[in-house]
């Protein structure tokens, strides 16, 4: 009876689409879950719903706990002067379209246009130049969390391409010599690395090739991750920049014998697309799967009620409360509906672990433990709740760590001709010899119509093959997907 009831009732509700259908499952996801609001009226703007704005809270709290053992964190104006804007060529050749101006202030047009910033390089280094002195201001690392804006051409997705991009985590950071800026670049993407494992996303770290690298770089490092859609989406930046923003900026330091030199930098960023990588890897048919570290709600107690159920409702509020002292952020769902809807509502929600208690989990001094990653329902004796609980936990991030890594791995197709890889491209992510060469590299991109994405540090000089366009025999195997 109460089966077909809760049937009755779901029915009525919009139903998410199967994650086969990737790109509906996402979008439909997002407003039935609650992250995010499409519905604002401008195109690439979105809103973020308080339960998505937890999700985002905890994302951010932890980057800010890795990147504040070393990193100080301030905050830069968002309108860059036009006269500094412009003072980098290759980074305004990479901007220029991109670029949202102010150019009025009430009804009066401002002598000197404001940008909006697209990222903070020509807000933050004017005044690099006026903090770095010495050799002992250096290294410099700071880092800002903001919104920043891009008049994006291509097709906008929420949290994917935005072109106000609302949770843009820039570090930038001054080093007195090219291979000081060279170790951090590396430290960075080891920062992202360890970020990311903590939402359980597995990355692959790669060179960008040249003609792909950020405007104004010397050499960028690029973190990707595969979605469900076998594309690929970049999760993060670490640019080297050498001293070309140095020498336009005039950041110079005084070294030990007194001479002037300028200095050496580099930045490294990620965006909310970390968040679109948690729900689209995790995340199943039947809504949002989150690791416990992530979940605004780790636990949901469900009262399983016959007739006179005080003694039940006592059970659970007792639960709640222990959980609570073990600072497990816990909800009671006393509320009228179904048990079925209470499943179906909180499962949409990725809360990790629910606990069901009845009268017959009772007799037992027992509670139904059913994790929402795997569904397997285990008895918990009462007395153990906490423990048991903070062990599914555990168990569960490095479930859902592996079980992405198996998808990615699974993903990863080796191929040794141009026909072999357009037959995979689709399929994954597409190793293929490549000697390195420009003109190779983009013979390839056309050919396919897939962007190079680079050589992973773990196959540099690993490999051995022969480059499919010039047929050099090559150490280097880059890889290759459809790319967001
Ligand atoms: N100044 C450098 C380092 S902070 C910079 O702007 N690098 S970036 O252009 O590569 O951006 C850093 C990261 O932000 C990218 O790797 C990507 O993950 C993310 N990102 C870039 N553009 C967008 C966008 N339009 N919407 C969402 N995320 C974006
Ligand atoms: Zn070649």
């Amino acid at each position: 009876m109460a089966e077909t009831k809760d049937k009755a009732l779901q029915d009525k509700k919009p139903v998410l689409p199967t994650k086969s259908n990737f790109s509906e499952w996402y979008n439909e996801l997002l407003l039935m879950a609650e992250i995010m609001d499409v519905r604002y009226p401008v195109k690439g703007l979105y809103v973020w719903f308080p339960f998505g704005f937890d999700v985002r809270k905890r994302t951010y709290a932890i980057i800010r706990e890795l990147l504040d053992k070393d990193h100080k964190e301030a905050l830069f104006p968002l309108l860059i002067p036009e006269n500094e804007f412009m003072k980098e060529a290759e980074h305004i050749k990479g901007f220029e379209n991109e670029v949202y101006w102010v150019t009025h202030g009430g009804k009066n047009e401002l002598d000197v246009k404001l940008a909006l910033r697209p990222t903070s390089e020509t807000a933050i280094y004017p005044m690099y130049k006026v903090w770095v002195r010495s050799h002992a201001d250096l290294p410099i690392k700071i880092y800002q969390i903001v919104n920043t804006f891009r008049y994006e051409t291509k097709h906008t997705r929420p949290l994917i391409r935005l072109r106000e991009i609302t949770s843009f985590k820039e570090a930038h950071t001054v080093h007195a010599t090219w291979d000081e800026a060279a170790a951090q670049v590396k430290e960075a993407t080891g920062i992202y690395q360890e970020f990311y494992r903590r939402l359980a996303i597995p990355t692959i770290v790669s060179k960008r090739p040249d003609w792909d690298k950020f405007p104004g770089a010397d050499y960028t490092m690029a973190v990707d991750t595969l979605m469900p859609d076998n594309k690929t989406l970049q999760i993060g930046t670490a640019h080297h920049l050498g001293s070309n923003f140095a020498k336009t900026f005039d950041i110079k330091y005084e070294d030990i014998n007194g001479e002037q030199v300028l200095a050496h930098q580099t930045c490294y960023g990620i965006s909310e697309r970390s968040i679109a990588a948690l729900i689209s890897l995790h995340g199943d048919d039947k809504g949002l799967v989150f690791p416990p570290e992530i979940a605004p709600i780790q636990v949901v107690i469900i009262p399983i009620l016959f007739g006179k159920s005080d003694e039940t409702l006592d059970a659970c509020r007792d639960v709640a409360q222990r959980l609570k002292a073990k600072n497990i952020r816990v909800t009671l769902d006393e509320t009228d509906e179904r048990p079925g809807a209470k499943y179906y509502k909180w499962e949409m929600k990725g809360v990790p672990l629910r606990v069901e208690i009845g009268p017959r989990d009772l007799k037992n001094n027992a509670a139904t433990v059913v994790r929402r990653d795997t569904g397997n329902k285990e008895n918990v004796p009462l007395a153990d709740i906490e423990s048991e609980i903070e062990k599914r936990f555990v168990a569960i991030h490095e479930s859902l760590f592996k079980k992405a890594q198996k998808s990615l791995e699974g993903r990863l197709i080796a191929c040794t001709t141009i026909e072999e890889v357009k037959e995979n491209i689709s399929n994954g992510i597409v190793k293929i010899p490549w000697c390195g060469v420009r003109e190779c590299g983009l013979a390839m991109e056309e050919a396919v119509g897939a962007g190079i994405l680079g050589i992973p540090e773990s196959e540099l000089g690993k490999g051995t093959g022969i480059c499919p366009v010039c047929k050099k025999e090559t150490e280097n195997i880059a890889i290759m997907a459809k790319t967001y």
